[in-house]
């Protein structure tokens, strides 16, 4: 097998050697079995046609005319046409033959040539995107990846491809496509690069510095956007990952890899990731996921309570209910490091519960001591999409003796945004119970007002980057004094989230906001002490 296999390849490399070798032989052999065969040899010499044609057809008309000369030579004057006479030819009649042969070889070497160029397109036709010219991932089939290199393998995502053809156009997207593609070639000839679907590119290349390569092939695909005289916006994000040891020979399971760390960092708006990265995320979250729903039961997760101020009086007049999370070997979890990923599974459910049910049994606590406060928790959309939320919520309410209006549920602005309708009808049912409704975080995301009112809200929560400028961007100023204005007259009570300062406690008041959250007056802290605290208001 292997030996024809190489004869293939000698043969392939030097074609035009062989074919014209092997032609001159057959001449010679022809030649010999006519002269040997010796009457009525002139009809042998049809033999000749053989050598002709082979050389016409694989090496093009010029050679077909060449042997075809040679060999109607080599039949014609120098060949008696009686070899045992020895009587020569009539040069009309070898003439004739030769003229014969010479239009045979033109013949097949037109064909041959025109065979072999449309074989050659429709190999390319195979291979390649009619519209951008690039490869498809047909060309990656014959490509193994060889034993001892490391390669960087890449995805390119386009988010706003579809939008890009709609606006720029068709052509203006694929020659930004194959301009990447020039760009990335001429930066690294041994690079390949293909175009799997409309918006993916594919590129792999032998590693030799996976840093460094991905910081150049980032380059790369961001200066190639301007085409012509059009400068493209382009969407996109970028997933790597590199090959460095021999878990497969094939290319097609390392681009798997590297879409989906492209497709993590285009959800997470990054400008790319690495699989590796997206692999130990992924195993931290679920580790996480595994102990979180045990730690809700065995007390690990507990909730803490930041007391909200009157500004006027200095008096509590609300808490926030937050969750903590005391992890046995993780140590303290933060709740931005585990909420995320709570929220992406079924859990957020159980979770919001737990936190009403720990938060109502405070509340109940609190009355034992004669002290009568609202609490305020935190919900989670996700909560929202849950056609049952509603009722379990109530059960949960109704098996204490508290005023729905003692109790708040707050939302984070853009969160809410994200699907307003079924949001709002959540919302309304809340809120026509008799609870209490609170954006969260107002100001980092870009809803107006206006927009909101559509929304039943009592409480809007103006979020802590504002607190931090207040009191040193005068242009942060007048927006949080517009705000407040606005959102008196539309009748919300405004808290001001993170005040740590007593000049920003002053100022605010003086802006008119009616409640304040921050570490000025209390961190958030442990139920025990949070109690110890209101007993001095009571
Ligand atoms: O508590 P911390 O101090 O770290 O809060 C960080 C973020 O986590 C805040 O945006 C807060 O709204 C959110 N958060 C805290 N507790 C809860 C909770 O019980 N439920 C939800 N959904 N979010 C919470
Ligand atoms: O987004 P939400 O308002 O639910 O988040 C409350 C978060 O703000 C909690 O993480 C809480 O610990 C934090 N927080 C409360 N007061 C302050 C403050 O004065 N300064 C800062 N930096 N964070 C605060
Ligand atoms: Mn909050």
């Amino acid at each position: 097998m292997r030996i024809i296999e190489h004869v293939k390849e000698i043969l392939r490399k030097h074609v035009k050697v062989w074919t014209i070798l092997i032609s001159i032989l057959l001449i010679l052999v022809n030649y010999f079995i006519i002269i040997n065969l010796n009457h009525n040899h002139l009809s042998f010499t049809h033999l000749m046609y053989i050598p002709i044609v082979i050389s016409g057809s694989l090496l093009g008309y010029l050679y077909g005319l060449g042997i075809a000369v040679i060999a109607g030579f080599v039949v014609g004057p120098i060949m008696p046409r009686d070899l045992i006479t020895g009587e020569m030819q009539f040069w009309g009649d070898w003439f004739a033959r030769l003229l014969m042969m010479a239009l045979v070889g033109v013949i097949a070497g037109y064909f041959g040539t025109n065979y072999r160029k449309s074989s050659i397109r429709i190999k390319e036709l195979e291979l390649k995107h009619i519209e951008s010219g690039l490869f498809n991932t047909k060309y990656l089939k014959d490509m193994t990846l060889s034993n001892n290199q490391f390669y960087t393998i890449g995805t390119l995502i386009i988010g706003n491809a579809h939008a890009i053809c709609d606006v720029q156009g068709y052509e203006t997207y694929y020659a930004y496509l194959r301009k990447i593609a020039e760009n990335l070639k001429s930066t690294y000839p041994n690079i390949e690069v293909v175009q799997p679907e409309i918006d993916h590119l594919w590129f792999i290349k032998i590693s030799d510095h996976f840093d460094e390569e991905i910081k150049t092939i980032l380059h790369v695909i961001q200066s190639s956007k301007k085409i012509g005289n059009d400068t493209l916006f382009i969407d996109y994000a970028l997933g790597f990952t590199q090959r460095k040891h021999l878990f497969e020979k094939e290319v097609s399971k390392y681009f798997i890899q590297s879409d989906i760390a492209a497709r993590e960092a285009k959800g997470k708006n990054l400008p790319y990731l690495t699989y590796k990265d997206v692999k130990t995320n992924r195993q931290f979250e679920y580790e996480l996921l595994t102990d979180f729903e045990q730690a809700l039961h065995d007390g690990e997760i507990y909730l803490v309570y930041q007391p909200k101020i009157d500004l006027k009086t200095k008096r509590p007049v609300g808490l926030e209910a937050l969750i903590r999370w005391e992890h046995p070997i993780k140590k303290s979890i933060a709740p931005d490091q585990f909420i995320y990923a709570v929220e992406k599974t079924n859990m957020i459910h159980e979770m919001t519960q737990k936190v009403f049910e720990w938060s109502l049994m405070y509340q109940t606590r609190l009355k034992e001591h004669k002290i009568n406060i609202p609490i305020s928790i935190n919900i989670s959309t996700k909560n929202l999409y849950d056609i049952y939320f509603f009722d379990k919520m109530i059960e949960i309410f109704k098996r204490f003796q508290i005023d729905a209006k003692m109790v708040e549920f707050e939302i984070t602005e853009s969160l809410l945004m994200e699907n307003p309708e079924s949001s709002k009808r959540m919302l309304e049912a809340l809120s026509n119970f008799g609870f209490k409704i609170a954006i969260d975080d107002f100001g980092k995301g870009y809803s107006s007002l206006a927009y909101l009112a559509q929304f039943p809200i009592n409480t809007i929560k103006i979020d802590r980057f504002f607190t931090n400028q207040v009191l040193i961007n005068p242009t942060t100023q007048h927006i949080v004094k517009a705000t407040i204005d606005l959102a008196k007259q539309l009748g919300y009570e405004v808290l001001i989230e993170g005040i740590e300062d007593q000049d920003t406690a002053n100022l605010l008041e003086k802006l008119g906001c009616h409640t304040a959250q921050g570490y000025l007056f209390m961190r958030p802290r442990k139920g025990e002490e949070v109690l110890d605290y209101l007993k001095k208001y009571r």
